[in-house]
Order: C-alpha cells, then sequence, then structure tokens
C-alpha cells in the first residue's frame, strides 16, 4: 500500500490515484462485512485521496477481541521490556524511511503544508524512541519497614486492552502520543484514526508487521466515531479509553465509559492566550504569536487563539502581528513554501467564519482577512489570516475554541488583570507569557490555570515533557514518565515473610 504512485510538478509531489485503505484486524488486512467503503476527498485539491472501509460493529467487536486475545495469553503484555524497545525502536526507523510518503498522504487528506506534515510524521519517530526507552523503566516500589516478618511490593503493570481514538488535525502526531507509549508499557490496543484523515494511521499497520509487532497488539479498525469509537468506549473487554478531540466528545465517551468504570484520558479543546508584557523582545513575540495562531491553520488544540497585550503596547505590537500575519505563505499545501494550507472541510470553514462575521456584528474591528478565500487553482476550502480587536471578553470568538487561523486580541494593565483574562476559561491547555522579568514569568507561571505555560516561548513540546489539560481541556497526561504512566496498573502485594508453621 505504500507503493502510492507520485508525480513530480516543479518541486512538488502530487499523488495520481487514490490509496485503499483496509482493516487491520488480528495481523491481517480486511473490508468491512457489509463492504463499505468512505473516501476522503483532499480539502485543497478536491481530488478522492483515500478509499477507506467504513468499520461498523462487527470489525469494532472482531478488534476488540484479538487485542483482548494477546493481552491476556501474554504474547506481548508478558515478554521483556527490553524486547518490547527492540520493535519500538524498528517502527521508529521504518516511520523515518516512509516520512515522505507517509507525509504527502496527510497533506492531501488533511489540506496542512507539507512541511509541518514532514515534521510531524518524520519527527513522530522520536516519540517511538522515547517511548522505547520506558519500555524498560516500568518497575514500582517495596516497602521494607512493615516489620521484620513483612515485605510489600507495589508492582505496575500493564492496564489492558487500550482503545485509541484520534482526531483529524494531527493525525500521525497524537497517535504517536498515545501508541507507543501504551505498547511500551505492555498494552495491547485498538486504534480508530478520524474517519477524514485514516491514511496515515491505517499504513502504519505495514510498518507495524515489518518491525515484528505480534499479530493482535495493534488492530486498527477504520471508520466513524458512531458506530466504531462508540463500541470502542463501551465495550467490557477494553480497560482504557485514551482519545484526542472535541470536549462534546469527550464527555460523551467519559459517559460511555462510565458503564464499566473504564480509565478514560482525554485530551480536548483549549482557548490559549499569550501574555505580552512590556518588557518582552517584542519581535520575537510578535512572531511566536502570529506562528502560535496560524499553524496548522489554527486547528490546534495548542492554538494560542488569544493574544492580552499590557496596553502600552497593544497598538504598536497588534500593527506588527497583522504585518507578519499578511505575509504568511499560504496556497497549495503541497508546496514546500506554503506556511498556512487549506480548512479540513467546508462545514468548519464555516463555523470559523461565524465566529468572525458574529464578532463583527458586535462591534469588533477585523483589522487583517475575515474572509473564505478561494484559491486559484485550488478550491475554495481556505480562510485569510484574521485578526480582531476592540472585542469583549464575554463574546462567543475571545471564549470558545474557533479551531482556525483568527486571533483576538484583548488588553491588559496589570498580572491580576492579565491572569484573570487567562483563567476566565472553561479551558486549561496551554498559556504564554512574554517578558525579560524572571519574577513576571514565575508568578505568570503559577498563576496560569493550564496544563503547560509556556515563557518566552510557545509550542514547543519534548517527548520527555508531560503534555495534557485542567479543567475542560481533558484529564490525564501524555508524554513524559507522567503519559506512560496512564497506562500501568498498580497492584500492590503484601508478603508475610518470616518462618510459617510446617
Ligand atoms: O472532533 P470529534 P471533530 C475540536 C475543534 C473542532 C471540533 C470538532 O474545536 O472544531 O473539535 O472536530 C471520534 N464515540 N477538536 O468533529 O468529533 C471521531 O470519529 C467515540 C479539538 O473532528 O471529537 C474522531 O476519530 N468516538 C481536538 C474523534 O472522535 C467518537 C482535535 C474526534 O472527533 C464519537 C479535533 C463517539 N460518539 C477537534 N464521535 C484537539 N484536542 O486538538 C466522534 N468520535
Amino acid at each position: 500500500m505504500l507503493d502510492m504512485k507520485i508525480i513530480i510538478e516543479g518541486e512538488i509531489a502530487v499523488p495520481v490515484e487514490p490509496v485503499t485503505l483496509r482493516h487491520f484486524i488480528d495481523g491481517g488486512w480486511c473490508d468491512s462485512v457489509d463492504g463499505a467503503v468512505s473516501e476522503r476527498v483532499s480539502p485543497s485539491h478536491g481530488v478522492v485521496v483515500s478509499r477507506a472501509a467504513k468499520g461498523g460493529k462487527a470489525e469494532a467487536e472482531a478488534a476488540i477481541a484479538a487485542a483482548r486475545r494477546a493481552f491476556d495469553d501474554g504474547r506481548w503484555s508478558r515478554i521483556s521490556g527490553r524486547e518490547r524497545a527492540k520493535v519500538l525502536l524498528k517502527v521508529a526507523d521504518l516511520i523515518e524511511r516512509e516520512t515522505e510518503r507517509l507525509a504527502i498522504l496527510e497533506t492531501m487528506e488533511s489540506g496542512k503544508p507539507i512541511g509541518q506534515s514532514r515534521g510531524e510524521v518524520g519527527g513522530s519517530a522520536d516519540l517511538w524512541r522515547y517511548a522505547a526507552s520506558l519500555a524498560r523503566t516500568v518497575h514500582g516500589d517495596s516497602h521494607d519497614t512493615l516489620g521484620e516478618d513483612m515485605l510489600a511490593m507495589v508492582l505496575k503493570e500493564p492496564i489492558g486492552v487500550v482503545s485509541i481514538i484520534t482526531p483529524w488535525n494531527f493525525p500521525f502526531w497524537i497517535l504517536g502520543q498515545k501508541l507507543p507509549f501504551a505498547l511500551a508499557a505492555g498494552c495491547t490496543c485498538v486504534v480508530k484514526p478520524s474517519e477524514m484523515t485514516p491514511a496515515t494511521t491505517a499504513l502504519l499497520a505495514e510498518l507495524l508487521v515489518e518491525a515484528g509487532l505480534p499479530a493482535g497488539v495493534c488492530n486498527i479498525v477504520l471508520g466513524y466515531g458512531a458506530p466504531v469509537g462508540a463500541v470502542m468506549s463501551e465495550h467490557p473487554l477494553v480497560d482504557m479509553v485514551s482519545f484526542t478531540g472535541s470536549t462534546a466528545v469527550g464527555k460523551m465517551i467519559s459517559a460511555t465509559a462510565s458503564g464499566t468504570l473504564k480509565k478514560v484520558a482525554l485530551e480536548l479543546g483549549g482557548k490559549n492566550a499569550q501574555v505580552i508584557f512590556p518588557d518582552a523582545d517584542l519581535e520575537d513575540a510578535a512572531d511566536a504569536v502570529t506562528f502560535g495562531v496560524h499553524f496548522n491553520v489554527g486547528q490546534c488544540c495548542n492554538s494560542s487563539s488569544r493574544v492580552i497585550v499590557h496596553d502600552d503596547i497593544a497598538e504598536a505590537f497588534t500593527a506588527r502581528v497583522v504585518e507578519l500575519s499578511r505575509h504568511v505563505a499560504f496556497g497549495n499545501p503541497l508546496n514546500p513554501a506554503t506556511q498556512v494550507g487549506a480548512i479540513v472541510t467546508p462545514e468548519h470553514q464555516r463555523k470559523i467564519d461565524s465566529y468572525v462575521q458574529e464578532a463583527a456584528a458586535a462591534g469588533a474591528q477585523v483589522e487583517l482577512g475575515g474572509n473564505p478565500l478561494d484559491v486559484e487553482g485550488l478550491g475554495p476550502q481556505f480562510y485569510q489570516p484574521t485578526i480582531v480587536t476592540n472585542l469583549t471578553p464575554d463574546m462567543a470568538i475571545a471564549r470558545e475554541e474557533v479551531f482556525g487561523p483568527v486571533l483576538s486580541v484583548l488588553t491588559f494593565r496589570t498580572m491580576e488583570e492579565a491572569l484573570a483574562l487567562v483563567n476566565d476559561s472553561a479551558y486549561g491547555l496551554s498559556a504564554g507569557v512574554w517578558s525579560r522579568d524572571v519574577h513576571t514569568c514565575l508568578a505568570f507561571a503559577r498563576g496560569a490555570g493550564a496544563g503547560t505555560v509556556w515563557t518566552n516561548t510557545w509550542m514547543d513540546g519534548f517527548p520527555e515533557v508531560a503534555f495534557g489539560g485542567m479543567r475542560q481541556s481533558g484529564q490525564g497526561r501524555e508524554n513524559g514518565r507522567y503519559g506512560f504512566e496512564e497506562f500501568l496498573e498498580v497492584k500492590s502485594v503484601v508478603m508475610r515473610v518470616g518462618r510459617t508453621r510446617a
């Protein structure tokens, strides 16, 4: 399947025929029992990119049964961490080998610029390598002071069968924040990518087989949230659900999973703000704000869709961000020079636009953009980089996740005011502060109700560093030791070790 046909037009690689994607269950590929298929049309190019088997209850249940068998017979859960690490390291090498082809598919299905797809796919190899290193570090503790004839051990064990449900905005990266960590822990998995971007996840199956992952340890079912995702959240043979997506669906999954009290890890939306103090390096800050809102066309849980600027510099700073945003290179996502690509669906484009029009009607000032765009030779599914001022914090555009290239500008005078604005949100995913004063940065970091606080940078992430949200941005963490521990269960063994009667 990775043998897709590509032609090169100038510097641009263009796939010429759709890839066929099938379910991967118990080590083999299959179509849906009813033969159903769904097509993904490229948001930027209007052509069919992939034809994917459209799964139902039968495929979800078959995949769960396979994962359960694979977990229970110990083919993966009871081998050594060293052996698990070896497979994960091989997968990382294979991802690097296949980065270009996977990146082209990621771009064609999602509309994101090829440079960002290369970074996402190629960069995710590091998540696999880091997870491999963790596979050799599963350990608990022992208690030696309970009395001479007692010893207690707290063991860590893989939690079991994990359902992994992912969205369309960073399909391969988000998978990399979940799957290798679950596998490193010894879990077995059922994965469902978004129905909008199934290709790279489906094709990973080939790399898993080549790397020597035993059959049934990772199963991939293609299809929609209902029924496939719903079965994966509800099924009694599943021990944990790891989900990234909208807060609304996260709540539904949590409710469904509660029927069997499964563990649920949720990485949901955000309404993240960067706060700019007057003593900051304002050029760096303006750059980071521009990047923070336009990266991945703003379709990013970590998008800094709010900037909160000190009154004294608000006008000049906003003008600089407008200037930088005017010059972001947007257009054909397959062109390596493109920085901003297409919007994932027409419905999503309408949703983005409705936030802007509603704010404008309520008196907000659209300083830049504010319109859907038809890019010549491509199609109508683009949106202009947009900056909105003269807002009040209660407007929907300043409170809700717009998930587009739309920046809301607010202002403040004191640290207390800035923190109040940052924290006046149902979300708590990330926040940022720009200042040359370490006391300002630290006071902000301590006061911000967010899972990640960046100071004098934005969106830097590392496999080693925990990532996740507070409040309605989610529960649990990904990456780092904390992310790994989510996939481990705790078992206490209390032993009487003194002499027993013969
Ligand atoms: O997400 P969904 P959508 C936000 C963003 C965006 C909005 C909607 O604001 O505009 O969500 O995006 C599966 N049981 N984020 O509609 O529906 C679905 O098939 C089980 C933020 O794409 O949450 C897909 O695989 N699963 C976010 C996955 O859930 C279900 C990233 C995500 O889809 C299901 C994406 C169900 N009942 C969107 N219904 C982030 N945190 O970055 C759907 N799914």
